[in-house]
Parts: structure tokens; sequence; C-alpha cells
């Protein structure tokens, strides 16, 4: 089976490498605001477990189209001869500096790749872009126009009708916001596109299927290998029984909760990585610590939900007191399945859901005392974890190659609408999945059962992230 081939030609800076970046998942690809980045073609094969599904092109862009084009027209004899009169120009122009560019970027084309056009919808057409136009057409390959909006305006009704006169095909198509599924939707595109490329691109688009729900396992394994890191850990500290206790307790405390976060930022990078995105730079309010309050709602809002919700869902739970584990988790409200496991309903069960694991003091049998925090008994923790993980995952997965912007995952301010939240939309049955798992890892901390709960977790993640993203 023949690699599929396409080149990325177009005007200077209309987002030819950022296409290329996209398509072939690479962020190495250079690109820049300003106009001649890309001076020479370079090929971006797009490789996945071994095998190559197709080659990216990138060009420089047309300098002096129309100088061409008029070359081309004064050398034109039929027009059946076009692709002829292409080819003996760039044979005669090549290695010279006048043409340079258009050299570069058609010889790939006449090799035989596809051409992928790309325009700036957010500006009008103009008479260079014609003839480069015209000059694609002339080499007689099959092509495609991609409309990039690059900025704010839009131009797309004038381009389209004029695009159809030069192109097999002509799609929109954001370098910078296309997702997975938009880069497959174009795929299928570039299949009817070109015949000859029928069997490559269906074997692709089937790679390329298998590799995200891979990957999305993989992510699923990742969370809940996280998840079950930070509910377990514990610290501690012996000291001689005549050893003054208090110093030891804020920095064993601090200790222990600078190593949650490192278990999400470590837990996030092994999510770029699965996603082939290790230089995103995300940043996002960190993770509470000892004595803060990690429900603070009027900044922590990444649940989505109220406090006036949290105090009804307490409540409800409350009234439901007695009932069945399958109530509390069935409920409508997601906190109420926080809830479960505390030992009552109502508000106060809430409050005392609140609470962050704070240093201990016991006595050594054998002289001495023990200093010790975790694991992590509040129920709503993973719950919160969880979320800001599928946060984080949701923006890595959807994240284009050619947007190189660092994020923010911002809480609402105080006062703003809450940022919505994840796990407050999860189905009920997902959610009372996980619910079982956070629940034996916080009760029974023993090693079957935490096995157990870990494949059970990563299951219903990997079923979670599968529905939601492949
Ligand atoms: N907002 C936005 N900006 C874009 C998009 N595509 C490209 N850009 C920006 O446009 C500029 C040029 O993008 P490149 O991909 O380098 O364009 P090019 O056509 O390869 O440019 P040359 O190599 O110089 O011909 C960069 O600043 C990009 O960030 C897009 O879809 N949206
Ligand atoms: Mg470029």
């Amino acid at each position: 089976m023949n690699v599929p081939v396409f080149v990325v030609v177009g005007h200077v800076n209309r987002g030819k490498s950022s296409i290329v970046s996209t398509l072939a998942a690479d962020d190495s690809v250079r690109i820049d605001p300003m106009p001649g980045t890309t001076r020479r073609c370079r090929e971006y094969p797009l490789v996945v477990s071994g095998e190559t599904l197709y080659v990216l092109v990138d060009t420089p862009g047309f300098e002096r189209p129309r100088q061409m084009l008029a070359w081309l027209r004064s050398h034109e004899t039929t027009t059946a001869k076009r692709r002829g009169v292409v080819e003996a120009f760039v044979a005669e122009h090549r290695g010279q500096k006048t043409f340079r560019e258009e050299c570069s970027l058609l010889e790939p084309i006449l090799r035989g790749g596809a051409i992928l056009y790309v325009v700036d919808g957010s500006q009008p057409p103009s008479a260079k872009e014609e003839a480069e136009m015209e000059i694609l057409r002339w080499t007689n390959q099959s092509r495609i126009a991609l409309i990039n909006p690059i900025g704010q305006s839009d131009y797309t009704q004038q381009w389209r009708p004029l695009l159809n006169q030069y192109f097999n095909l002509v799609r929109t198509f954001d370098a910078q916001g296309a997702g997975f599924s938009d880069r497959l939707r174009l795929l299928r595109g570039l299949r009817e596109m070109s015949e000859a490329n029928h069997e490559a691109i269906d074997r692709a688009i089937e790679v390329l299927d298998a590799d995200r729900a891979a990957r999305l396992e993989d992510a699923a394994g990742a969370i809940a290998e996280m998840i079950v890191a930070m509910l377990l850990l514990v610290k501690q500290k012996r000291l001689a029984v005549d050893a003054d206790i208090e110093p030891y307790k804020m920095p064993l405390a601090k200790r222990y909760y600078d190593r949650l976060r490192s278990e999400e930022a470590e837990g996030r990078r092994r999510i770029q990585n699965i996603f082939g995105h290790p230089h995103l730079s995300v940043t996002q309010e960190r993770l509470r610590g000892v004595d803060e309050d990690l429900f603070n709602i009027e900044r922590w809002n990444h649940l989505g939900v109220t406090k006036r919700q949290l105090i009804t869902a307490g409540a409800a739970t409350g009234a439901a007191a007695g009932g069945a584990l399958d109530v509390a988790v069935g409920g409508s409200s997601f906190l109420a399945g926080l809830l479960v496991g505390s030992a009552a309903g109502g508000i106060l069960s809430w409050v005392a859901a609140n609470k962050l694991p704070k240093v201990k003091v016991k006595g050594i049998p054998l002289g001495g005392n023990l200093l010790q925090i975790g694991p992590m008994s509040n129920p709503g923790y993973p719950w919160v974890v969880l979320d800001r993980s599928l946060l984080f995952l949701e923006l890595v997965t959807s994240r284009a190659h050619a947007c190189r912007e660092k994020v923010e995952l911002a809480d609402a301010p105080a006062g703003e609408k809450a940022a919505e939240g994840r796990v407050a939309h999860l189905p009920v049955a997902d959610r009372k999945k996980i619910n079982e798992a956070f629940s034996v890892l916080q009760h029974q901390p023993k090693t079957a059962a935490v096995d157990r709960a870990t494949i059970g977790l990563a299951d219903a993640l990997s079923v979670l992230l599968h529905d939601r993203y492949a």
C-alpha cells in the first residue's frame, strides 16, 4: 500500500505549518507570526506503532505567483500539456533565487503528492491567491482547499465559490482548534478526493481509532493509579519520648500535602505524554493543603456546584439516612454519593466530610511517639481529584498540536458562575462504580482489596473515557 503524501501549500503566513503540525500531531513544526518562517520543504510522517499512516509536506509560501503564472502562460501550447509546462518551469528555475519558493513547493507535488491549499478565511481573496490556485490547477494533481480562520473577520462566503472553481473539495479547517474528530473528518474528505489513496486512508483511520482507544485506556490506568496513591499516602515521623512534638507537626503535614500535589503533577505528566503533548503548559489552582477548606466553594468551583447545593445534598442524605447505599449514590446529585461513607446525613455529615487529614500522635509501645498524617479519609477528595483530572484530560485530548499557547484551567472567581465540573454529569452507574472503588480504598486499605479496587477504578474510568472522548 502506498503511503499518502499531502503537500500543504498556500500564500505566506496562512497557517500551512499549523495545519501540518495538527495533522501530523507533531509540535516540533515551526509556527510563527513572521511571514516566511518555513524556508524549505520538510516531510512530517505520522507514525503510529511503527506504521507510517501518511506524510505531510510543509512548504514555503508562494512569493511570486503572478510572475510565475505569466511565465506558464507564455509557454503554454495546449491545455492538455499544462502540467508539462509547470515541470519545464521548475526544471528551468530550480536552484535560482527568483522562484526559489515556487520551485521548492511544486517539487513534492510533481512527485505525486496531493495538494492541501490553505487560505486564511479572515482575509478576502487576492489576485495573488487566484494566480496560485491557477498554477495548482495546471499541475493536475488532486487538490483540496482548506479555509483556516486565523483572525476574527469572516470572508468564507467570498472564498467558497472561488475555491470551488479550482479544487475538488473545499473544507473549513481550524488549524488551532481542530480536535481528533475534526482530523478524522478531514481524512475522510481526503479519501473521497483521491481514489488512489482510498485503501491507505481507510487503514489510517482504523489505526488512529484503535490508537486513540489505547491511549484513553492508558490514561484511565494512569488516573486510577494516581488517585489510589493519593488515597493511601501516609507520612510518619518517629520521635524520642522526650522530644517536643509540636515543631515536627507542620513540616510533616507539609510533606504530606506536597506529595499529594506532586502525585497529581506526575499523573498529569503521564497524561500529557500518553497523548503526545509533552510540552503543553497548563496552570491550575493548586490542590488544597492542610488547614485549608477543600470545599471553599466561593473559590473552588470545579465541581460545578454551589454551597447551597452542598447543604441541600447533605440534608437529602440525612432524609434518606438508614436507606441503602444505592439510594444515596443513585440520587440526582453526585454529592449524595460524596457523602456515602461518612457517619450520618445532614449538614453535620457534610461538615465532617469537609475535613482534611491532620497530624495525629500515637504512642509507640517501646517508647517514643509516632506522628502520622494520612491516609486520606475525606470522601470528597478523590472526587475533587477525579474532576480535575477529567478537566485536564479533556483539555489535553482536544488540543491541536498547532496550538502552542499556555492554558489556564481557572477556578471561577468569587461571585462568578461556577466553572462546569465534570463528575456532576457522570451517569449514575459510572459514579456508583467509581464510588465503590473509592470507598474500598478509603475503608479497607488491605492489599488484595486495594488491587481489586484499583482494577475496578481503572475499568470504570476506561469505559467512561471511551464513552466521552473516543
Ligand atoms: N488564531 C489562529 N491563528 C492561527 C491559526 N493558524 C495559524 N495561525 C497563526 O498564524 C501565524 C502563521 O502560522 P504558520 O502556521 O506559521 O503559517 P505558514 O503559512 O506556515 O507561514 P510561513 O511558513 O511563514 O509561510 C502564526 O502566528 C499562527 O499562530 C488558526 O487557526 N487560528
Ligand atoms: Mg510555515
